[in-house]
C-alpha cells in the first residue's frame, strides 16, 4: 500500500473540459503507480449546466467544499446561453479571489518534438514562463451602468492594484527568476496610457528590482510587448504581468510555441494556506466540444504542474518527459498541432510513453 495520498478536486466545468482532464486524470494515475502514492480524486459537476438547473455555478458552500483538498484540478469554464462574465464570476473568480490563488504561473516552452509556427525557431528560443496577478487589477467588479438606456448611458469600471497585491505578486516573479537559469524579470506595462495604476505598477516593479538585485530586468509597453513574443521568444524568461495583461501574453506565448491546446497554468497560492488550483490555460472550446478531437497535453502538463507542487517533483517531471515523448511521433498529435489523432489517442501515446 503506497503511504502518500492526495486528495484532489475535480472540476471538469464545461465543454472540452469534460473530455481533457480524465486523460489528465489517467496520466496522473499512471505515473503516480510508478512512484508510490496514491491519488483520491472527488468530482464536483459545476459547470454552466449546473447553473441552467440550479441558478448557480456552484453551491453557495462551494468554497468551503474545496478548502480541505490537496489541490484542486478544473477543466473550463463557459458555455454558450450563459453569459461569460456570469459563468466566470460564478466558479474561476471566487475560487481564485477566496483561496488567494495570487500568483498564476504559466509556462511557455517549445515541447521536443514541437515545432514553433515561427520559422527558424528551436527548443533553445523558448523557454518563459508568465507571472500573472490573478486576483485583483483588471478583474474588478467595482464600477456599473448608469442612465441605462437612456443617451446618457455610462459605464465605468476600476482597475484595483493594492500595495500588498502588486508587491506580492512581483516578488515572487523576482524569487521564481532566482531559481532559473537566465535570471531575468520583465514587466508588463502601460504606463503611457493608463496613467494611475500602471506608473505605480512601473514604480513598484522598480522597488521590487532593487530587492533583487542579483535578478536582470527589462520593461515594455504591452502593445509592443506582444510584437517582440512573437518576433523575439527568446528575450524572455519570466515575464510579470496584471491579471488582464498576464492572460493575454499566456495565450499569445503558447500560441507562439505551436498551439494553446499545450499550455498549463497553475493558480497558487503560495503561503499553502488553501489548496492551489490546477487548469489548462484553454477555456471550453464549445466549437469542438464533444467531438474527441480536443488537445488533452494542457490537461496532462497542468496535471503534472500539480504533482509538483504538492511535491512529487521526480514524477511531475517524468509526466512532462513523457508529453514530449508522445508528441515526437507526428500521428499522435491532434488536429491543432497538424495531426490527426484525437483526444483519446494523444492520451494513450502519452502513457505508452510512461510505460
Ligand atoms: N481553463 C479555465 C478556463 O476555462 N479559462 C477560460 C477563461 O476565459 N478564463 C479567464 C481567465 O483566466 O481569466
Amino acid at each position: 500500500m503506497s503511504e502518500r495520498k492526495y486528495r484532489i478536486a475535480v472540476i471538469p466545468g464545461d465543454g472540452i473540459g469534460g473530455e481533457v482532464i480524465p486523460v489528465g486524470q489517467r496520466t496522473a494515475e499512471a505515473v503516480a503507480a510508478k512512484h508510490g502514492f496514491a491519488i483520491e480524486w472527488q468530482d464536483f459537476d459545476w459547470s454552466c449546466r449546473r447553473y441552467a438547473e440550479t441558478g448557480r455555478m456552484m453551491p453557495e458552500d462551494g468554497i468551503a467544499q474545496v478548502k480541505g483538498f490537496d489541490a484542486i484540478y478544473l477543466g473550463a469554464v463557459g458555455w454558450p446561453g450563459v453569459p461569460d462574465h456570469v459563468s466566470l464570476w460564478g466558479l474561476l473568480i471566487p475560487l481564485r479571489r477566496e483561496l488567494d490563488l495570487y500568483a498564476n504561473v504559466r509556462p511557455v516552452r517549445l515541447l521536443r518534438g514541437m515545432t514553433s509556427p515561427l520559422a527558424g525557431r528551436g527548443p533553445e528560443d523558448i523557454d518563459f514562463i508568465v507571472v500573472r496577478e490573478n486576483v485583483e487589477g483588471e478583474y474588478s467588479e467595482v464600477g456599473g451602468r448608469l442612465y441605462d438606456g437612456t443617451d446618457h448611458e455610462m459605464v465605468s469600471q476600476l482597475s484595483i492594484f493594492t500595495r500588498r497585491g502588486t508587491d506580492r505578486i512581483l516578488d515572487y516573479a523576482f524569487e521564481l527568476a532566482a531559481k532559473r537559469k537566465r535570471k531575468h524579470v520583465t514587466s508588463a506595462t502601460k504606463s503611457n496610457g493608463i496613467v494611475h495604476t500602471m506608473p505605480y505598477w512601473d514604480e513598484r516593479f522598480a522597488a521590487a528590482s532593487a530587492r533583487h538585485p542579483d535578478i536582470a530586468t527589462a520593461q515594455y509597453h504591452i502593445d509592443i510587448l506582444t510584437a517582440h513574443f512573437v518576433q523575439h521568444p527568446d528575450w524572455f524568461d519570466v515575464v510579470v504581468a496584471s491579471n488582464l495583461f498576464g492572460d493575454i501574453l499566456s495565450d499569445l506565448g503558447p500560441a507562439v510555441a505551436g498551439s494553446i491546446g499545450i499550455a498549463p497554468a497553475a493558480n497558487l497560492n503560495p503561503t499553502r494556506e488553501f489548496p492551489s488550483l490546477f487548469e489548462p490555460v484553454h477555456g471550453s472550446a464549445p466549437d469542438i466540444a464533444g467531438q474527441d478531437v480536443a488537445n488533452p497535453i494542457a490537461a496532462v502538463w497542468t496535471a503534472a504542474m500539480m504533482l509538483d507542487h504538492l511535491g512529487e517533483a521526480t514524477a511531475a517531471a517524468e509526466l512532462e518527459a513523457a508529453i514530449e515523448t508522445a508528441l515526437e511521433d507526428p500521428a499522435t498529435r491532434t488536429r491543432d498541432l497538424g495531426g490527426t489523432a484525437d483526444t483519446v489517442a494523444c492520451g494513450e501515446a502519452v502513457l505508452k510513453a510512461l510505460a
